[in-house]
């Protein structure tokens, strides 16, 4: 009897599959984790709740004499606002801090990203190491002008092209420049639609350098800086810019160079692309650096002829969050999961070796590999694990592809250790990745082929009603996907093209919502009209989290081709990240709004203890940026406020006629086929 209550008292709450995850790999994954007696994200998220204040942003724990709480009371705020903290800080300044110092954290994990290519695209302009290429020329040409890097030089009289590794060196020293140059602003923001640039002139908002936004932060969030929620959000604003409009995409176009410019391609998408019989290499994090060597790796014959000796069919790639959409649209890499899936890739028993960089990894990776043959081996200096099981691989890219191979060799060496029996998840989808800025233009391009035009025509006469950008993560908050792929549906259906990134892309591949074939499906008459003529889907994976730079150039080619307005803030878009979890979001959402976009988030957001900050950033903001915050949960109320913004944008526009027109031909024409 007594012993039987001290098994009850411990026996701890676990998951319950179905309501966890939408998806039905995890759910298998999760309940076979649970009779192993394997402890997951999912069954944590049962057991551990969100502390009541910092929900709400009110918690502030910047100095010693706290830390200071100061919830929202169960009734509201009647008249004055009398809360504050020992030293005076009212729940605005709170609230305002600790968001500021989400987007610090957001905008330094991108932009450190940034840095980390930078540097190696230097070595490699500079011949310093053999492993990396020029991979596209070209790519390199279209953004040295944007460094002031000239592209020709004149021979007797004539111009000439310039000697590409020379180009290379320049524009390798003028990019990491931004991260610290003493004067000026960074070059990238001249790229954005004029009037949106000349917005962020006006306000006294263009970001200096990189690394100097993020410690402005952290200097006026520190006790008795500034206590004006207003300049605090002024100040994360210009942060935020240079992570989106600096960091952010100087990575991108920089692993474009080295990688390659990615280009539409099939793959596959979720826990089944992993293979019993194969040696299984996962490949989780988010900078590409050292996973762009370990695909290549994998690929030697000798590597290949090395696995079948040791009686695998050969070697399986497949990856988790950024670093998985990063081989995915380069080489098409199939991910085995988003963010929440980790652990249960371990759990299938078929994963010889996980090969973790930076960001969004899971420290309990390591108590779950214990539990199997899996080794775990964390490769950044900047990212070790405190468990004795962990392998500590350091990347350097003078020697990168040596690395990569010793973990190739190692996971291979690996394959005939597994113990428990292997369960992988029958259920994959096929899809098709690999858009980007190029591919649309290409895509979508008119008669003559390279430009916008026929995006914006279409937009025009309505049978695309809107573009939305739906990206980011899971959260274990809420149930897994779901949000995401009833969000995307319910746009889709109402003829909105998405724009995809991050996880969410990820949930959209394992959805089976990235092929062509899904518009026929899903998708309302316009929309659908559009994918089938061109042969596109009407989700558009553009990659990783860092790569949301891409949809900010989209905007701009768009706004570029004419007739849709002048800013990106006249264009009928919105943004979207329904289960948001990580900084680098907050920085996101505040870079999209800083540049027009009106964005929501699901989950919650730390604003709801101060209320006015929170009024501030969901209306006061518009006036000012042209763009705003809004946390909305329910994800077809949040579709459906996308949307009304969207047609708001079009009455704006005067183009909403046109789509009535449109409507009116389909229905017209059903009509007729049905008679
Ligand atoms: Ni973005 Fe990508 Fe996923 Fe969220 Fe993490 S992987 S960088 S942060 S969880 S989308």
């Amino acid at each position: 009897m007594a012993e039987e209550k001290v098994k009850t008292a411990k026996a701890k709450k676990v998951a319950d599959p179905q309501k966890a995850s939408m998806d039905p790999a995890t759910q298998q994954m999760i309940l076979r984790a649970q009779e192993l007696g394997v402890e997951t994200v999912f069954d944590r998220a049962e057991t551990m709740k969100p502390c009541n204040i910092g929900i709400q942003g009110t918690c502030c724990k910047n100095c010693a004499m706290g830390p200071c709480r100061l919830p929202m009371p169960k009734t509201g705020i009647e008249g004055q606002d009398e809360r504050k903290g020992l030293c005076g800080a009212t729940a605005n300044t709170i609230a305002a801090r600790n968001f500021s110092r989400m987007v610090a954290a957001g905008a330094a994990a991108h932009s450190d990203h940034g840095r980390t290519v930078a540097e190696v695209f230097l070595s490699v302009a500079r011949k310093e190491t053999e492993d990396y290429k020029i991979k596209d020329p070209i790519k390199l040409m279209a953004i040295a002008p944007h460094f002031g890097v000239k592209t020709t030089v004149e021979v007797d009289g004539e111009e000439k092209d310039r000697d590409i590794d020379e180009v290379a060196v320049e524009v390798a020293e003028k990019a990491l420049a931004e991260w610290g140059k003493p004067e000026g602003e960074l070059t990238y923001l001249k790229r954005a639609p004029k009037p949106l640039y000349e917005r962020w002139k006006k306000l006294g908002e263009l970001p200096r350098n990189i690394d100097r936004e993020v410690v402005d932060i952290m200097h006026r969030t520190h006790m008795g800086v500034d206590q004006d929620y207003k300049n605090i959000v002024k100040q994360c604003t210009r942060a935020a810019l240079a992570d989106g409009w600096g960091g952010s995409m100087i990575a991108t176009d920089l692993q474009d160079v080295m990688f390659g410019t990615p280009y539409p391609l099939q793959s596959e998408a979720n826990m089944g692309v992993m293979k019993a019989d194969h040696v299984n290499i996962i490949i989780h994090g988010h900078e590409p650096v050292l996973s762009e060597m370990i695909v290549a790796a994998s690929q030697m014959p000798e590597m290949i002829d090395y696995a079948k000796e040791k009686g695998a069919k050969g070697i399986q790639l497949g990856g988790i969050c950024c670093t998985g959409n990063e081989i995915l649209q380069r080489h098409g890499v199939p991910p085995a999961g988003t963010f929440l899936q980790q652990e249960l890739a371990i759990v299938t028993g078929a994963c010889d070796a996980m090969v973790v960089d930076v960001q969004c990894v899971f420290q309990n990776l390591a108590n779950v590999a214990k539990c199997f043959h899996t080794k775990l081996i964390t490769t950044h200096p900047m990212a070790k694990m405190e468990q004795e099981n962990v392998h500590h691989i350091e990347f350097d890219e003078h020697h990168a592809l040596d690395d990569a191979k010793r973990i190739v060799k190692m996971a291979i060496d690996n394959f005939n250790n597994r113990e428990a029996e292997v369960m992988i998840p029958n259920i994959k989808s096929t899809q098709i990745a690999g858009f980007g800025v190029e591919s649309i233009e290409y895509h979508l391009g008119g008669t003559f082929r390279g430009s916008y035009y026929t995006l914006n025509d279409n937009i025009i006469n309505g049978r695309i009603r809107g573009i939305a950008g739906v990206v980011g993560c899971n959260n274990a908050r809420t149930r897994h996907n779901e949000a995401h792929i009833k969000l995307v549906k319910e746009l889709i259906k109402n003829d909105v093209i998405v724009l995809t990134t991050g996880c969410n892309g990820i949930a959209c591949g394992m959805e089976g919502l990235l092929t062509p074939e899904t518009a026929a499906v899903y998708c309302g008459p316009g929309l659908a009209e559009v994918c089938e003529t061109v042969g596109i889907p009407p989700v558009l994976h553009l990659g990783s989290c860092v790569d949301n730079s891409r949809i900010l150039l989209a905007a701009t080619e768009v706004v570029k081709a004419g007739g849709l307005g002048k800013d990106i803030q006249d264009l009928p878009a919105a943004g979207a990240a329904p289960e948001w979890m990580s900084e680098k979001a907050i920085s996101i959402g505040q870079y999209f709004v800083a540049s027009g976009v009106y964005t929501l988030f699901g989950v919650n957001l730390p604003v709801e203890g101060a209320p006015v900050f929170k009024d501030y950033l969901f209306n006061g903001c518009e006036k000012i940026y042209g763009g705003k915050w809004d946390l909305v949960a329910d994800p077809i109320e949040m579709a459906h406020k996308m949307i009304a913004h969207i047609d708001t944008k079009r009455k704006e526009l005067g183009i909403d006629k046109a789509r009535e027109r449109v409507l009116m031909d389909m229905a017209d024409r059903q009509k007729l086929e049905s008679a």
